[in-house]
């Protein structure tokens, strides 16, 4: 474990037998809420990253904006559920009093970037965000709460997980670029990255 600008940094979280029953069941997910390609609000600029999700609540972006919804955006189906062994991820490093409501899954291939932002779309926000990555490695950059604040690069590796909370939770952060070839977990190539969320409070106010 290893404290990066107060982001907790678990490397190999996952091992290869369970990196490979996680990219099943995204498979599976895959297969139920196919993954779409968000678009930037009020410019419709499509992001280079693809996306899609599972839990009662899901992120997408369009041109109207972004959000939190129930369904999803093409197939206005429930999202699927989320697999057991991401709630038991969960309740292993996220140290808060419930279940995570959203996974968002992020799909890169060759090329596929994102951009410096905060996650901020997300009432809760005293809950941190669990991120775990399957395939390809990726230089992740996380900074400070101030776009200007200076900022530390890591490659996250398949299995690796980063727990966002506390200060890191409003942290600027973003995917430099994918190092394709770095893993053969998946079939396609390519990074995944999961982020588990708590969108709303516990007791709502
Ligand atoms: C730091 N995903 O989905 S995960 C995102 O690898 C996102 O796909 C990146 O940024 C990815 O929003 C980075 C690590 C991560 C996730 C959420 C954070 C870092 C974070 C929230 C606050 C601060
Ligand atoms: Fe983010």
């Amino acid at each position: 474990m290893l404290d990066i600008n107060g982001a907790l940094y678990v490397p190999g979280f996952l091992d290869g037998a369970a990196l490979r029953r996680l990219a099943e069941a995204i498979a599976a997910i895959l297969a139920e809420a196919p993954a779409f390609t968000p678009r930037m609000p009020r410019t419709g600029k499509a992001f280079s990253v693809r996306m899609t999700n599972c839990g009662s609540l899901g992120w997408v972006s369009d041109v109207t904006g972004y959000r939190y919804q129930n369904g999803h955006p093409e197939t206005g189906r429930p999202w699927p559920a989320i697999p057991s062994m991401l709630l038991d991820a969960w309740a292993a490093l996220a140290d808060w009093p419930g279940p995570p409501e959203a996974c968002l899954i992020n799909l890169y291939g060759t090329g596929a970037r994102m951009g410096l932002h905060q996650d901020r779309d997300e009432a809760a926000l005293d809950a941190p965000v669990v991120s775990l990555s399957l395939g390809d490695s990726a230089v992740f950059r996380v900074g400070g709460q101030k776009r200007g604040d200076p900022s530390r690069s890591v490659t996250l590796h398949s299995g690796d997980a980063i727990v966002l909370g506390g200060a890191a939770r409003l942290a600027f952060h973003g995917i430099d670029r994918v190092l394709a070839g770095s893993s053969r977990l998946l079939p396609e190539g390519g990074r995944i990255n999961l982020t588990l969320r708590r969108v709303t409070p516990l007791r709502p106010a």
